[in-house]
């Protein structure tokens, strides 16, 4: 049965649309003028909100590309070939039916992604708590921002990343950015820090000296996971030098003086010690931020994924918190969230232990409320269930699921311990792989459905800012790729659902979502298509009532805790899960370059990008190279307790001599996982990406081969 597709003309382009690039979180507008699918024209729409980086302008190239899926693929006798749509959503279905027969609704599970759409987001959840009624979905977004989430929730009792417009940045004089690389991350956000570069008010945490770290005045580079020491160092540094900002204290916090017990005994000496970072350069941080009109601190994933992750930003909150910064206009704390609707893919229902609207699906008036909307009984709402690296560990165990279905998610690549979770992948009895390309995670696939891209669909994304965007279709798709809300219709109706329960057209959707969130955290009841195509773009919380302009900035007048004040919450250094030893001297830092998004699966695809950065290299300072007997270009095995990364070897005079760099955007070999330590936040559950212990070595002439 085919679902429901657009009403619009099959075949014929339109254009130019406006709309908004599909890899980041910035969600820079971008004008499509499509003349045909091999040659769509890309210009960005407001060249003074930065422009676009690199990816942004090359981003339709896979487009027209012939590396994209145009037909369902099915494993047969060890190798995927071609299907129909109704051969490959029939065996989904009966092979779906089996497994719950014999195992039980648990034994299938649902795998995410903070790209999709927030209607995609909303109907997986849907799917996965009604279609499947399966209590195990989770979503890449608890590798990306779930420590910064869970540490506002704490201090805060909300989580929106930037709780600000981003524009607001632009009058800031100081910015402290912790584990943010935007000059390769989110280059156009630059343009946001030019005052406080100006203003000799950037300050850049990281231990590698960065293109973001060569703008600021002063470049902070701790030992990898602790910048929770630092963060202490430079509050009691804040309060030992006078700037502790007593009335805001007083009247909007609680819990100050437990937090001070702590950091206390860590004055700025103490945490050089731990972190390497100079006394004198810590109270220099604390100077330039308490000196500051207006401040801002700012977290991304150096500080967040971490084994302490929560703890680590909730220790660079209490500074904010002690500077008076949050909850005032023209200072603050925030997260840079990374997904291009990272933001909107953690409240509509995809999370574990989520229901739309950021409601708590342990909440049993939550649970309630969303019942209403899906015509279900509440009891039948099942959950919550593991977190992502804990189901993909358990896939095929004893106790574990054994079907996943994965929409908009490589975990091959980029989960960590990949050598662990490809074990895993291969002990499915069934693997079903939503996907543009061939990613790694569909080769492993028994069943491949090819899905349209950002340019052909309708649909609305929720940006790093809280601001909820609609992304318009520019052009049709080629036959043959149907959209993830089409395939989840069909789904759905094969697995016995009635067929307007999971509706194809995503602003039905949408309309459904407005209902299932109204009164929520993240309230979009207010927010509707027309006024997004009236150009409107809004911030939540916007709630039902007529005209509600939506909500820019949060906390002015009070925190979202019951009595309205943020908390200070204690929090100690513990330092990495793995810290380096005689075997494994190293640190391995992991994240991202400028060319390539993620794992890679549509970048590595796009000529330009492939050709700037066709592998993986690992970055190491010229001593520590030449310690393991490598120059500069050779090939080098990175080694760690789980495994061995294949990388080129580039000398970096910065590096601190401790530490290599491996992006994680390369398959096979090349995957800077297989050496990742899959320890957990205890709260956030969030992978330690960020640090594990490795050694350096020549790679043998058979593994130097190509
Ligand atoms: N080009 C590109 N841009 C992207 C993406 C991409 O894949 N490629 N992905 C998007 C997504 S999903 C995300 S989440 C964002 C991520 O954006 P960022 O957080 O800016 O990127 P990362 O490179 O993961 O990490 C930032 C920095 O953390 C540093 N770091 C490592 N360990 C530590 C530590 O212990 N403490 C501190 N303070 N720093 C540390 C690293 O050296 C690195 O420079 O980027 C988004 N934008
Ligand atoms: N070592 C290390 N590992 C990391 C990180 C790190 O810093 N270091 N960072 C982590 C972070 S922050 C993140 S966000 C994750 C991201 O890692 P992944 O979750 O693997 O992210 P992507 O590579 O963007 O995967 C998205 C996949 O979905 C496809 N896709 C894109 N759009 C759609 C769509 O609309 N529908 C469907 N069905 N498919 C779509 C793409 O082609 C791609 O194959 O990686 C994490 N892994
Ligand atoms: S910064 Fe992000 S949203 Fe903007 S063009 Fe680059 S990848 Fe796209
Ligand atoms: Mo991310």
């Amino acid at each position: 049965m085919r679902a429901a597709t657009s009403t619009r003309p099959a075949d014929a382009a339109v254009g130019p649309v406006d709309t908004h690039c599909p890899y980041c979180a910035l969600q820079c507008g971008m004008t499509l003028s499509p003349a045909g699918r091999a040659s769509v024209r890309v210009r960005p729409r407001d060249p003074s909100e930065g422009g676009l980086c690199q990816k942004g302008w090359t981003a339709a190239a896979l487009l027209g590309s012939p590396a994209r899926l145009t037909t369902p693929l099915v494993r047969d006798g060890g190798t995927l070939r071609p299907a129909s749509w109704d051969e490959a959503l029939g065996l989904v279905a009966r092979r779906i039916e089996a497994i719950v027969a014999e195992r039980g609704r648990d034994a299938v599970a649902v795998f995410g992604g903070g790209g999709l759409t927030n209607e995609k987001a909303y109907l997986l959840g849907k799917f996965a708590r009604v279609a499947l009624g399966t209590s195990q979905v989770d979503y890449n977004g608890r590798f990306c921002m779930s420590s910064a989430a869970a540490a506002a929730h704490r201090a805060f009792g909300l989580d929106r990343g930037l709780p600000f417009p981003l524009a607001d940045l632009d009058g800031a004089d100081a910015v402290l950015l912790a584990g943010a690389n935007p000059a390769e991350t989110m280059p156009p956000f630059l343009s946001h820090l030019r005052r406080a570069v100006d203003a000799g008010g950037l300050i850049v945490v990281d231990p590698r000296r960065t293109p973001t770290a060569e703008r600021a005045a002063l470049h902070l580079a701790p030992v990898p996971g602790t910048d929770l020491a630092l963060a202490l160092g430079i509050l009691h540094a804040a309060v030992a030098d006078g700037h502790l900002d007593h009335a805001y204290v007083g009247g909007r916090t609680t819990g100050f003086d437990e937090a001070w017990r702590v950091a206390a005994a860590w004055w700025p000496e103490r945490a050089e010690r731990v972190t390497g970072v100079a006394a004198a350069d810590q109270r220099r941080a604390a100077a330039i931020l308490a000196g500051a009109a207006r401040a801002y601190v700012l977290t991304a994933r150096g500080a967040e994924q971490h084994a302490t992750g929560v703890d680590t930003v909730g220790a660079w909150i209490n500074l904010a918190l002690a500077l008076g910064l949050p909850g005032r206009r023209g200072s603050g704390w925030g997260c840079l969230t990374g997904q291009g609707n990272g933001q909107g893919g953690r409240e509509h229902g995809q999370k574990a232990d989520q229901l739309p609207g950021y409601r708590r699906i342990d909440d049993p008036a939550a649970r309630a409320h969303v019942a209403r909307v899906w015509g279900v009984e509440p009891s039948t709402l099942p959950g919550p269930g593991r977190s992502a690296f804990e189901l993909l560990d358990a896939l095929g165990t004893p106790g574990g699921p054994s079907a996943l279905l994965v929409f908009g998610s490589n975990p091959a690549v980029s989960a960590p311990h990949s050598s662990r979770v490809a074990d895993r992948l291969a002990a499915l009895d069934l693997l079903v792989v939503a996907d543009l390309v061939l990613s790694e995670t569909a080769m492993a696939a028994d069943v491949v459905l090819p899905i349209t891209q950002w340019a052909e669909e309708d649909g609305t994304m929720t940006n790093l800012e809280g601001r909820v965007l609609l992304r318009r279709r520019a052009l049709a798709p080629p036959p043959g790729v149907r959209t993830d809300l089409e395939v989840l219709h069909d789904l759905a109706v094969r697995l016995g659902q009635p067929p307007e329960r999971f509706p194809a057209d995503p602003e039905t959707v949408f309309t459904e979502l407005r209902a299932a969130s109204e009164d929520g955290p993240a309230d979009y009841s207010g927010v509707t298509w027309d006024r997004l195509r009236a150009g409107e773009r809004l911030h939540w919380p916007v709630p039902r009532t007529p005209g509600h302009q939506g909500t820019p900035r949060l906390f002015l007048d009070r925190f979202a805790h019951p009595d309205g004040r943020a908390r200070f919450v204690p929090v100690d250094h513990k330092g990495p899960a793995e810290p380096p030893d005689e075997d494994f001297p190293l640190y391995a830092v992991t994240g991202r370059v400028l060319q390539h998004y993620q794992s890679g699966a549509q970048t590595r695809r796009v000529e330009e990008l492939r050709a700037a950065v066709p592998g993986a290299y690992v970055e190491v300072h010229p001593d520590t190279a030449l310690r393991a007997g490598l120059l500069d270009g050779a090939e080098a095995v990175v080694s760690g307790r789980r495994g061995r990364v294949r990388a080129t070897v580039r000398c970096v005079p910065s590096m601190r001599p401790d530490v290599v760099f491996l992006p994680f955007h390369f398959p096979g070999a090349q995957r800077a996982n297989l050496v990742t330590s899959p320890a957990l936040d205890p709260v956030s559950r969030m992978p330690e990406f960020k640090v594990c212990a490795v050694r350096l070595s020549p790679a043998a002439e058979r593994e130097a081969a190509p």
